[in-house]
């Protein structure tokens, strides 16, 4: 069952009808959490990829076996995908559950549980350009012409999986509610070791610090583009066409400076404004001058 034409509707959200039914975002809206449950919840494009191969690793204690010899949807898989049920497996490790559902959907499975979340977040310029390039590559996301056409729609949250301010504010207030985590790409590319220190408080894992550089070592992105367990190059053509683009494309801070127009840039710092105007967030839009907004 391809459906790769089909949008699914759900919560007033889209989803792509590939991986996506009624029944499946109903499981996952009703699913029973555990104690020891990890979700790593993120918008698309905000390096899921990344943190689920950070988590294996922290819990093989940067061994690279797993990571390397279980695709990531194995090991991590997507709570609102269609495979789901059959896919999650109680193991000797904490079952790591990913998902790119809103807050609004899951807070009522998660208040009564006791998983922990982590939530990832990236600045919206770089998640836009980079879920952009995704709509090339995937062919189960709707066709845009151009770059600026695609923005649009994405600062309206006309887009699947809804809009990326209500995702990362909708979220980020739950932190008071639940056992959650919040952290951002850019910070894993400012200091991933800091980074991993604290991820690995929040989850109670002490590290060695041998582990930690294998860890570090593991998760580079030069490493992780050539691992076919997370590169996606195991996905069929008719679903992913590869020659249009990469799922590790570049995997750089800000990288929408080389896409957006100065104008672009500017009617997208007002939008943002705007609509994140009551939150006190803060992010990162390039690394070399860490600006803040
Ligand atoms: S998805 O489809 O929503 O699961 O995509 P997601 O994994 O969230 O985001 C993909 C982007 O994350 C980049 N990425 C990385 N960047 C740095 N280091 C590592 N190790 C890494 N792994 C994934 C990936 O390249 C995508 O970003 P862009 O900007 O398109 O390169």
């Amino acid at each position: 069952m391809d459906r790769l034409d089909v949008t699914e509707c759900f919560a007033g959200i889209q989803f792509p009808g590939h991986l996506h039914t009624e029944q499946s975002l109903q499981y996952a809206k009703e699913f029973r959490f555990k104690e020891g449950d990890i979700v790593i919840a993120t918008y698309p494009k905000s390096g899921t990829t990344w943190m689920q191969e950070i988590l294996t690793l922290i819990y093989s204690q940067g061994d690279p076996e797993v990571a390397t010899t279980i695709p990531n949807w194995v090991r991590t898989p997507w709570l609102e995908h269609t495979y789901f049920k059959e896919t999650l497996k109680d193991g000797e490790g904490p079952r790591i559950i990913t998902t790119h559902l809103p807050s609004e959907v899951l807070v009522p499975a998660l208040q009564n549980s006791k998983a922990k979340v982590i939530y990832l977040a990236r600045n919206p310029k770089d998640v836009a350009v980079s879920y952009y390039f995704f709509h090339k590559l995937a062919k189960f996301l709707p066709d845009f012409d151009s770059l600026p056409e695609f923005v649009e729609h994405f600062l309206e949250g006309k887009v699947h999986y809804g809009s990326w301010f209500q995702h990362v504010k909708g979220w980020y207030m739950q932190r008071m509610n639940f056992d959650l985590f919040y952290i951002t790409y850019e910070d894993l590319h400012k200091d991933l070791r800091r980074s991993l220190k604290k991820l690995c408080r929040f989850l109670g894992c002490p590290m060695y610090s041998k582990e930690l550089d294998n860890i570090e070592h593991h998760c580079r992105f030069e490493i992780m583009s050539q691992n076919p367990m997370v590169n996606c190059t195991l996905i069929s053509s008719e679903i992913m066409d590869h020659n249009k683009s990469k799922f590790m494309r570049k995997g750089v801070v800000g990288d929408w400076q080389n896409h957006l127009k100065e104008e672009e840039s500017a009617h997208f710092d007002k939008v943002f404004q705007e609509k994140m105007s009551d939150c006190d967030l803060q992010f990162v839009w390039s690394l070399e001058n860490s600006e803040d907004t």
